[in-house]
């Protein structure tokens, strides 16, 4: 089956491939060092020749940005940074041409500070007062000081998830930085400019949305305290604020307002979500999303300190994880499937082993297991090439409110600033967010200004131009991972089966469909290790993708095979 030769159907996302653009880092055509609309247009046949179905857009949106983007002061506009509306008029036309669908980012869990609807609601006269979160200070006490805040939620981005207002003597609630107050969607106006706004952008000929923390948007009411984080004064249980009492009515309305009679593809951005309620937003028949993404095989190297309290992954817990989520949805709902976003460090560098000798082949056995896995897989921008995380030595590098955020109020609390920058460096969304490196000139190809972010030093060699030219590339992999999801049903629908779940430096699993069998074997160390017991019989089976050409008894280090059994 070739893409787009199949029959247009309601679930055609469950044979695509989806790829993730972060606009600020992806390539600047007009020289002011941030990635941009143009710079996406220039790169289109990049996408075609690598096969993917689908662009998911991170936001474009008119934006202070203090968050880059998810921080919305007009819906229905470009930020100039990124371009105008003709630019992404042209963007649509060009990604369709080569018949690639666009995926757009909804963020309206909150919107910016500066958006109207919010500069509306800080006059408690204002009719737009109710369409976010007002409160008055705790009882007894003073707005402004410490503890006053009406409840004890904290921040994403670490720190109360309250701000006060002087003028009102109230406080907003914002769930990650304070300049991204949350929107009540108690307040049926809010949820009819919402839809009203997604009609618009699905008339311009959009083929989905990426729902930004689409899980947080139904709070408990009356609003009250959470369990204490011990340390903090604060509760940062993600559960005191996820898959509220109304989510579902939420999304049963934005089903029936918007996304009804479309073959959209959409996503759902669910912070501590469980495969149960996945399986509720989900399913096909009674569901309202196509997919959600859910954290919980991005937080098996953290500690109970959060994402950057690292830990070292142990494998079996990763495999475990993944068979639960794959179990979990095999009958009911669909899986997502990834590794990398701009909110996530590099996987190579993070699962993987990024050193010279090992970094193409961990890459490729990285996108091997994940791309045969059943679900709908994403790419992040570089992760095609094996992109790596920079090397931060020094807080003033980092741009990332999260990590800037984190950083600061572990010094303070006493961390010594050397392992606090050891964590966010390992951990920090910048590392996703580094310029995409396109070739080995200065700039990596990526502008002719001053990079908003430095580039990586490993450019040179990790780069789109050299990619292309090495048949034995991680892209090339990557192109032939999304040849086979095209071209074999066993790799879209098989049935999942783990083997060796506790083995500590294997990863290997069969999919099943009908009397087709593949076996996916991977090392995940950078050691040899001999083909174990307890494998199917591979007599009379071929080699589809490997990471090396000649089989034997040992797999190499990093090695992994792709086999369909005899
Ligand atoms: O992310 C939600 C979210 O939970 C992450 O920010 C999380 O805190 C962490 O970084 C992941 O481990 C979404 C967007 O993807 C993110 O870029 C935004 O900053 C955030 O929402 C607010 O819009």
């Amino acid at each position: 089956m070739t893409k787009g030769s199949a029959p247009p159907d309601s679930d055609w996302w469950k044979s695509a491939v989806v790829y993730q653009i972060y606009p600020r880092s992806f390539a600047d055509s007009d020289g002011d060092g941030i990635g941009d609309l143009r710079g996406i247009i220039d790169h289109l046949d990049h996408l075609r020749d690598l096969g993917v179905d689908v662009v998911w857009l991170s936001p474009v949106y008119r934006s202070p940005m203090d968050d880059n983007g998810y921080d919305i002061s007009d819906y229905r506009d470009i930020d100039p940074l990124f371009g105008t509306l003709a630019d992404l008029d042209e963007l649509i036309a060009g990604l369709h041409e080569r018949g690639i669908k666009l995926v757009m980012d909804l963020v309206v869990n909150h919107t910016s500070d500066e958006h109207p609807w919010f500069l509306d609601s800080r006059d408690p006269s204002s009719d737009k007062r109710n369409w976010y979160w007002w409160r008055a200070p705790r009882d007894g006490r003073t707005g402004g000081e410490p503890g006053a805040e009406p409840t004890n939620w904290g921040s994403f981005f670490t720190g109360p998830g309250w701000e006060y207002d002087e003028r009102s003597g109230e406080y907003f609630l914002h769930l990650f930085s304070r300049r991204q107050p949350d929107l009540n969607w108690e307040n049926p106006e809010v949820r009819a400019a919402v839809w009203d706004m997604m009609r618009w952008w699905v008339d311009r000929g959009i083929d989905g949305f990426r729902m930004d923390v689409i899980n947080l948007i139904s709070k408990t009411v009356p609003l009250a305290d959470g369990p204490e984080t011990p340390g903090t004064g604060l509760s940062y249980d993600p559960t005191v604020v996820t898959d509220g009492p109304r989510l579902v009515e939420f999304l049963g309305e934005m089903k029936r307002e918007v996304l009804d009679g479309h073959d959209l593809l959409t996503v759902g951005e669910c912070v501590a979500i469980d495969v149960a309620h996945a399986r509720t937003y989900t399913d096909g028949d009674s569901g309202f999303l196509s997919m959600v993404f859910h954290f919980e095989h991005m937080s098996l190297d953290s500690g109970p300190g959060g994402k950057f309290d690292v830990r070292p992954l142990q494998l079996p817990d990763l495999k475990e994880n993944i068979r639960v989520w794959q179990d979990g949805l095999a009958t009911s709902g669909w899986n997502s499937l990834y590794w990398n976003n701009h909110d996530q460090p590099r996987i190579v560098s993070r699962f993987g082993d990024d050193s010279p000798d090992h970094r193409v082949t961990s890459a490729k056995t990285l996108g091997t297991v994940l791309h045969l896995l059943r679900g709908t897989p994403y790419i992040y921008q570089g992760e095609e090439l094996g992109m790596t995380n920079q090397s931060f030595v020094d807080r003033s590098q980092f741009r990332d409110i999260e990590s800037l955020g984190w950083y600061d109020v572990a010094v303070g609390a006493g961390l010594p600033p050397a392992v606090a920058l050891a964590n966010v460096a390992s951990r920090s969304r910048d590392n996703a967010r580094t310029p995409m490196q396109w070739d080995a000139s200065p700039n990596a190809g990526f502008s002719t200004g001053d990079p908003w972010l430095p580039v990586n030093a490993n450019h040179d060699v990790v780069n789109a131009a050299a990619a292309w030219a090495d048949a034995d590339s991680v892209l090339h992999h990557y192109r032939a991972l999304i040849s086979l999801r095209h071209d074999l049903a066993v790799v879209r629908e098989g049935r999942f089966d783990l083997l060796l779940p506790h083995d500590e430096h294997l990863f290997c699993f069969t999919r099943t469909w009908g009397d087709e069998v593949l076996l996916v074997l991977a090392n995940w160390s950078s050691g040899e290790i001999p083909l174990p017991d307890g494998l199917p019989n591979l007599t009379g089976a071929s080699l589809l993708l490997g990471t090396h050409v000649d089989g034997g008894a040992v797999l190499r280090p990093w090695e992994s095979r792709i086999l369909r059994l005899g």
